[in-house]
């Protein structure tokens, strides 16, 4: 099978099904540790749709490693879902009054408008140790050895810290009403955006097993492709409408800087492509040909939501 030919829909509407399984568990475990009062907010923030991304390229860089080995487990989807974790926890974050103030996220009112700000802080941060604990928790299922557990763990925070994403959100306010050029925009969304995803492609490959040479073009798949994601993004801001997007406020009402500002829509859309196929010929040449990586590379820059 080929990318071509790979059924993607139906691959991205099992593995969401299959996430949103693994984040009903985690959910219903953190309950019994969490103050009730934050409960209704953490359920609003994790479970309330999104394309579950994250955990699917984790669940497909492991299938691909494994390749002909049995599906994933349901330990391997419960270690997806704490890369799922601590992107809630960053929408979130990212929605409240003091960040975007955003009113709308994946088509429902944001979980501060819905369960109020401080709830939404308190319910937010109880996610960050609760995806760190989920990791190391499900690495043990999945049966690695303790020095691959810790690299799993190891790479999930780091991608979450100051070193990724709060650190790439640090640079994007920071930036707020600046023009910002390539280099400084790839650089604030490799790591506010990008290192989670790539993240997860080499958390799945950690768990199945990959030996160096296949996780360095993992990670080279994930940062291409995570920066591909990114543009995409960027032409889909400016293209489609809130309605569509199920989000607002947008990158222009932020005075943010975009790609689609650098370079403009159709040569923004020429540079996602390209960078998605640099991703997939980072895999083929390590001897990875994996059909499912691929068509998700191409799902990236094409994906309408
Ligand atoms: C306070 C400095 C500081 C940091 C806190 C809030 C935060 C950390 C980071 C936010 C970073 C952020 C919101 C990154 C996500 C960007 C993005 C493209 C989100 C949309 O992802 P999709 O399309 O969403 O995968 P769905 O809804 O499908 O899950």
């Amino acid at each position: 099978m080929s990318a071509e030919t790979f059924p993607l829909e139906a691959y991205l509407e099992e593995g969401a099904r299959r996430a949103g399984e693994a984040l009903e568990r985690a959910v219903a475990h953190l309950e019994a540790h969490l103050p009730a009062e934050l409960v209704p907010a953490v359920r609003h923030g994790v479970l309330g749709g999104g394309k579950r991304l994250r955990p699917v390229l984790c669940a497909t860089a492991y299938r691909a490693v494994r390749a002909g080995a049995p599906e994933p487990t349901e330990g391997v989807w419960d270690l997806a879902a704490s890369l799922e974790l601590i992107h809630a926890y960053s929408l979130m974050h990212d929605d409240l009054p003091c960040m975007d103030d955003a009113a709308l996220r994946r088509g429902r009112p944001t979980t501060h408008r819905e369960h109020g700000t401080e709830v939404a802080v308190r319910a937010g941060a109880a996610l960050i140790p609760a995806a760190a604990l989920q990791a190391w928790r499900s690495t043990a299922r999945v049966g690695l050895h303790d020095a691959e557990r810790r690299e799993v763990v190891r790479t999930l925070t780091q991608a979450a810290g100051g070193a990724g994403m709060v650190g790439g959100q640090l640079l994007d306010l920071r930036a707020e009403g600046r023009e910002l050029g390539p280099d400084d925009l790839t650089d604030l969304h490799a790591r506010k955006t990008g290192a989670l995803l790539a993240a997860a492609v080499r958390m799945g490959g950690l768990a199945g097993g990959a030996g160096p040479d296949v996780l360095e073009a993992l990670d080279a798949y994930g940062r291409r492709v995570g920066l591909a994601f990114q543009i995409a993004d960027d032409v889909l801001d400016a293209t489609a409408t809130a309605e569509a997007l199920g989000k607002e406020p947008s990158d222009q009402e932020l005075a943010k800087s975009t790609y689609v500002g650098l370079w403009g829509v159709e040569n923004a859309r020429e540079r996602a492509r390209a960078e998605a196929g640099e991703g997939v010929r980072a895999l083929r040449e390590s001897g990875v040909s994996d059909p499912a990586l691929e068509a998700l590379a191409e799902y990236v820059v094409a994906r309408e939501r």
